[in-house]
């Protein structure tokens, strides 16, 4: 069956998983010859670099696997991409043979097929490898990139690589708190490895007390019948984040109730594999029921606002060429806020924190979330080296100490949800959430799935605002946009991570995204 009408169907695929920007994702039954390989391929990566794998499907339902790579910490480069896509397509017999010193790096988030993809993956790979176990995408990053042989962090242990983690995040945060006073946050962990992760700061904390909640995260998240916590279901940031709902409460002993009492707690959510946050408050309800709560969302798009502000803040003496970066599905009015009232230049780029981090890299400072709440600062090397001089004005010392810890703070590969909270909170704390409220009205907007047979038949513009193909769908999409008005704008854009074509409608009310949603809807068949 065709997805779209006759008029837009040039040809038809039903392709085997592939390693995309967003990594290699599908049901998991469908991934072991592909995560085979993908282990085989990586064989074929230079032996200069340091490689790790992590086995998660990030927000993905927890009966959905993956891979992400990480080459000397970061992201693939289009190049190591390219290279594994192809070697992977293209497995050669017999297999070369690995010649790799450094071990490949594993970690795995806490689905019931993650420790088995991880065992393919091992033998696909052939090779020395350095199993951290569960871990978050951040994580496995960081560990990654400290896996040369030669690397003063090579012997450390486990354990150790762990701890070193928390104390280091602990010192950043506590030493860029203004004025210590104890606070409280909810962390919705979406019975993923979170609540493992996280679970050594609630200790080390000093002024911090973290809730932790949907903390089934070694448990299987989600293994069928037997298991009663479910991995990203009716929670996590993807949940909250696009439903604008507050969470499901898994856990039996979790006696936490969004009521009218608590109407000024703040909670957060992250997503499987932390590598995402939202942070929220429950608007007043007198019901109950979880389902007639609403929440009052502080998205990726407001955290963006609120980092940036912070940053302009603690730096104005060193006057940083400070930027941030966004995608096609932030809400228009936080773009205004950050160009007009912030006054910081923003780039708009393809879904993806791979190319957001990219576009990062161009300014002094470069802040990036995806609406999601995937996120992070990238500091250049230009503001590196101001770092490391001695300054004599004390305005400016005090200024680079700021922003020594902030640095320490931030994972300088991927988007740490655990960094940001933290990032997030020393950043409110002068203005409170309040205040972050006060920025902007969001305009309303809706991202919703549309399942087609071949979601490969939409293809897109640079950055995915349009489609190029199938032809005269743009300017479908265009009319659509023109006859609702209300500010309406839409795209469309095939998910790298599910099976599915997604829409995003923006407009002033309700009623416009509506009408145009359900236009896009009728235009795509
Ligand atoms: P896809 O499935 O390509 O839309 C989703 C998110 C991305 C990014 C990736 C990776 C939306 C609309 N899309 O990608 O922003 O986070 O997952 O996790 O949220
Ligand atoms: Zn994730």
């Amino acid at each position: 069956m065709n997805p779209f009408p006759p008029k837009y169907q040039s040809r038809t695929s039903k392709a085997a998983p592939i390693y995309n920007a967003s990594g290699l994702r599908a049901n998991a039954s469908e991934l072991p010859l592909a995560v085979y390989n993908l282990g085989m391929a990586l064989r074929s990566l230079p032996r200069s670099k340091s490689l790790g794998v992590m086995i998660t499907a990030s927000h993905n339902d927890w009966r959905d696997n993956g891979v992400k790579v990480a080459v000397d910490g970061h992201i693939p480069n289009a190049l190591d991409e390219k290279k594994i896509v192809s070697l992977m397509l293209d497995v050669q017999d017999p297999p070369p043979p690995n010649t790799h010193k450094a071990p490949l790096t594993v970690g795995v988030d806490n689905r019931y097929s993650s420790l088995y993809l991880c065992r393919i993956l091992c033998l696909g790979w052939g090779g020395s490898t350095r199993f951290i176990g569960l871990c978050s995408t951040p994580q496995l990053h960081l560990f990654s990139s400290q896996s040369y042989p030669n690397h003063k962090t090579f012997n450390l242990s486990i354990s150790d690589l762990r701890s070193h983690w928390t104390n280091n995040l602990t010192l950043a945060y506590e030493s860029l708190l203004h004025t210590p006073k104890r606070q409280t946050l909810h962390v919705d962990c979406s019975n993923g490895v979170a609540s493992i992760v996280i679970e050594p700061l609630v200790r080390s904390l000093n002024y911090l007390t973290l809730v932790l909640h949907n903390t089934g995260g070694g448990t299987g998240g989600g293994k069928e019948a037997d298991c009663n916590t479910i991995l990203n279901e009716k929670c996590g940031s993807e949940y909250v984040q696009k439903s604008k709902k507050p969470p499901k409460l898994y856990d039996s002993s979790d006696t936490y109730k969004f009521r009218e009492d608590s109407n000024n707690d703040i909670w957060c959510s992250v997503d499987g594999d932390v590598d995402r946050i939202v942070f929220y408050k429950v608007i007043s309800t007198a019901s109950p029921l979880i389902d007639d709560a609403s929440i009052k969302l502080f998205d990726g798009d407001r955290l963006t606002c609120l980092v940036v502000k912070y940053l302009k803040r603690v730096t104005v003496n060193l006057s940083l060429n400070i930027g941030a970066v966004q995608t096609g599905y932030a809400n228009g009015a936080s773009t205004r806020y950050l160009e007009d009232v912030l006054k910081v230049r923003v780039l708009c780029t393809k879904t993806g924190v791979k190319h957001l981090h990219e576009a990062a890299s161009k300014f002094d400072v470069g802040v990036y979330f995806e609406a999601n709440g995937h996120g992070s600062v990238v500091f250049s090397p230009y503001v590196l080296k101001l770092l490391t001089f001695d300054y004599k004005d004390e305005r400016l010392k005090a200024e680079v100490k700021i922003l020594k810890n902030i640095v320490k703070l931030c994972n300088e590969y991927v988007g740490c949800a655990v960094a940001d909270m933290l990032l997030c909170l020393v950043a409110v704390d002068e203005i409170g959430w309040d205040g972050v409220e006060e920025f902007y009205a969001d305009l309303v907007s809706s991202t919703t799935k549309f399942f087609v047979a071949d979601k490969n038949l939409v293809e897109c513009n640079g950055d995915e605002t349009k489609v190029l193909q199938p032809k005269g769908m743009q300017e479908e999409l265009d009319e659509a946009m023109r006859e609702v008005g209300g500010g309406g704008r839409c795209f469309v854009r095939k998910s790298n991570t599910e099976d599915c074509v997604r829409i995003y409608a923006e407009g002033e009310d309700d009623k416009v995204v509506r009408l145009l949603e359900d236009k896009v809807r009728v235009i795509l068949g």
